[in-house]
């Protein structure tokens, strides 16, 4: 642990004991013997029992004494941000699981496939809705429809939940007001609350993203997050029901958007009730290739709080790269100590398609997820050898080893080609799949456009965020804050987040910042063209061939891909400077002018081009 993150935690486990999670009452133990025996806590942790030893045995690890297991965090939930119409949004893997126009009638035989799924890596909670909520979701007639989900996925010990919409007692009975101080709305509440439980004895609760990008909340009314969440916790508290609610909030205010959740959330530390969990993204901005830890994850100690990751790839490629995200996580976990931290959220990646979520490796950031929220202390590659085993089904080592080495640098690789060096946002508009760093929407608000993010121009790059800047450095504890808000202490992965700097400004390696981003986005385009190498030498081992193919396949475009965002975002910033490009890197393959002139949502898979494996081989 270096000095920061050991100082924060420090700091945390001071700081935030009512916030600590309580003891889970879960276990289990796996007994060596001629057959190892699984004891448990209950029908549900014997199951996660069975697992564990099935997945010692098929990795041939033996028993040799005791393993107790106990989860880290009590609530291990997936976000669907699934729509009753059966859309998903920033769902890359087909249509929604749940069929909600044959429910209840019908139950799909995928929703025990789903459930044995995640209770293979102990994912103990669903919630079925997408957080821009349809107030449909809570009419009695789909709740009749979520308990027949609620019991299918009960015996594999996941509780369902739903996102609620704050104005539902408007939107279904037609009150004249949503306001959490009226007495007929939390009589409301109390009512639906009841109802809920009727049908679904073990619900678990609600999420709910209020005054967030158009949705309605309490301050529509004048009141606090703190006021709502409390209304909607009142209601539930008696069945043992809790509210996650979100803390993505950025107005259209002034102040620079890295800093909004802080400022609106920070000053309703201690406010919030005991069944109330208030949910944080990992990053302050929006789930971008890299993110500093959010700063309100470290500033409520008098709150109950979750992380928020994202599983789905909205910012990493959709389905079309393979980004193994554990790392990721694992770097998100050195950071903020899960100790302090009452439960794990991750927007699921999971759609209606055959193996759930299109791309075959992005099954493995569903059981990452499930896996580092029962044990944060997971290591990257202890998780990707165990997928790559149990899920992929490769046997031989050689190859499970180059697979595993491919997996964990996947990530990095995507940060390189897209946005290095803390670049973010510099997504085309709308989609976030390519490039668009020189996008310009008439009207939109300017903060969802890349111009306000990265700030290229004749003097530099990148978002000045130290004192002299936006100051959202400042919202770091001490220490952070100090090292944040030097360039020449600001860890190089974070400095365009942090500063704007000169095109030639020297980093502490001597090469200069341009030299630098050029190298970045040339090794992440090189990584995917390894990548598919190690794929075609690991072909011998990989069992199922279509899986191979299809891969494969993915491969190209992600290499493609690369190439489009080198090309686009090194032709566009070299406008603004007269720098030569580093003579070791490879010439860029297409003009600005191509780039500028791609237009998307592609709607089809695309085919890659046959020259990128040429370029490989
Ligand atoms: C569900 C980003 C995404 C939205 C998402 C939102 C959220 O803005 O682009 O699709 O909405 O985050 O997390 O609420």
């Amino acid at each position: 642990m270096n000095k920061v993150t050991a100082f924060i935690s420090a700091l945390m486990l001071l700081g935030s004991l009512p916030a600590m999670a309580k003891k889970t009452s879960e276990w289990y133990r796996l007994i060596p013997g001629d057959t190892v025996a699984v004891e448990a806590s209950s029908p549900v942790t014997r199951l996660y029992g069975l697992a564990h030893r099935d997945r010692l045995s098929r990795m041939g690890v033996p028993v040799t004494q005791i393993i107790e297991e106990r989860p880290r965090f009590a609530h291990r939930i997936l976000n669907h941000w699934d729509n009753p119409d059966g859309t998903v949004e920033r769902g890359y893997a087909g249509k929604s699981i749940w069929r909600w126009d044959e429910l209840p009638e019908t139950v799909s035989p995928r929703y025990a496939d789903y459930a044995r799924m995640c209770a293979a890596v102990g994912i103990n909670g669903a919630v079925l809705n997408n957080v821009n909520a349809s107030s449909t979701i809570l009419s009695h007639d789909y709740l009749v429809k979520v308990a027949r989900i609620a019991d299918v996925l009960r015996p594999y010990g996941i509780r369902v939940y739903l996102s609620a919409n704050f104005a539902a007692p408007m939107q279904l009975d037609s009150l004249p007001t949503a306001d959490p101080t009226d007495r007929n709305v939390r009589q409301w509440w109390n009512r639906k609350a009841d109802e809920i439980y009727r049908l679904i004895p073990d619900f678990g609760g609600f999420l709910v993203k209020a005054n967030s990008e158009g949705q309605p909340g309490p301050c529509d009314f004048g009141r606090t997050h703190a006021q709502g969440a409390n209304m909607l916790a009142r209601a539930l508290k008696k069945h043992g029901g809790i509210v996650m609610w979100r803390a993505f909030v950025y107005s259209p205010a002034d102040a620079d958007r890295a800093k909004q959740a802080y400022i609106e959330f920070q000053p309703l530390d201690g406010q919030f009730d005991s069944n109330v969990i208030v949910q944080i993204k990992n990053g302050p901005i929006d789930f971008q290739p890299r993110e500093p830890i959010s700063p309100l994850l470290l500033a409520m100690p008098g709150t109950r709080t979750m992380p928020e990751l994202q599983i789905t790839q909205e910012y990493l490629g959709h389905s079309n790269h393979l980004a193994f995200l554990a790392p990721m996580w694992e770097e998100f976990f050195s950071q903020v100590d899960p100790s302090t931290q009452t439960a794990l959220a991750g927007v699921a990646n999971i759609g209606d398609v055959p193996n759930f979520t299109a791309h075959p490796f992005a099954r493995a950031n569903w059981y990452a997820f499930g896996r580092l929220a029962w044990n944060p202390g997971l290591t990257s590659g202890e998780i990707a050898r165990e997928w790559v085993t149990t899920d992929l089904g490769v046997t031989d080592l050689a190859a499970t080893e180059k697979i595993v080495r491919m997996m964990l640098g996947s990530r990095e690789a995507v940060v390189d080609y897209m946005m290095p060096m803390g670049l973010h946002h510099i997504f085309a508009f709308g989609h976030h799949y390519g490039p668009e760093p020189w996008c310009d929407v008439p009207g939109a608000r300017p903060d969802w456009l890349p111009k306000y993010y990265h700030r290229a121009d004749s003097t530099g790059i990148g978002f000045d965020r130290s004192p002299t800047g936006s100051d959202a450095a400042g919202q770091y504890p001490d220490s952070l804050a100090r090292l944040y808000s030097d360039p020449r202490t600001c860890p190089e992965n974070l400095l365009l987040w942090f500063h704007h700097l000169p095109w030639d400004y020297r980093l502490p390696s001597g090469e200069i910042l341009w030299d630098s981003l050029c190298r970045h986005y040339e090794a992440g385009y090189q990584y995917t063209l390894g990548m598919l190498r190690t794929w075609e030498e690991v072909e011998y081992a990989v069992p199922d061939k279509e899986l191979y193919s299809d891969v494969l396949r993915r491969l190209m475009t992600q290499a493609r891909d690369a190439q489009w965002w080198k090309d686009a975002c090194l032709g566009y910033f070299s406008t603004f400077h007269k720098l030569p490009y580093p003579e070791d890197i490879t010439p860029s393959v297409h003009s600005l002018d191509e780039m500028m002139r791609i237009h998307l949502p592609i709607t089809n898979f695309e085919c890659p081009t046959p020259q990128i494996l040429d370029a490989v081989r």
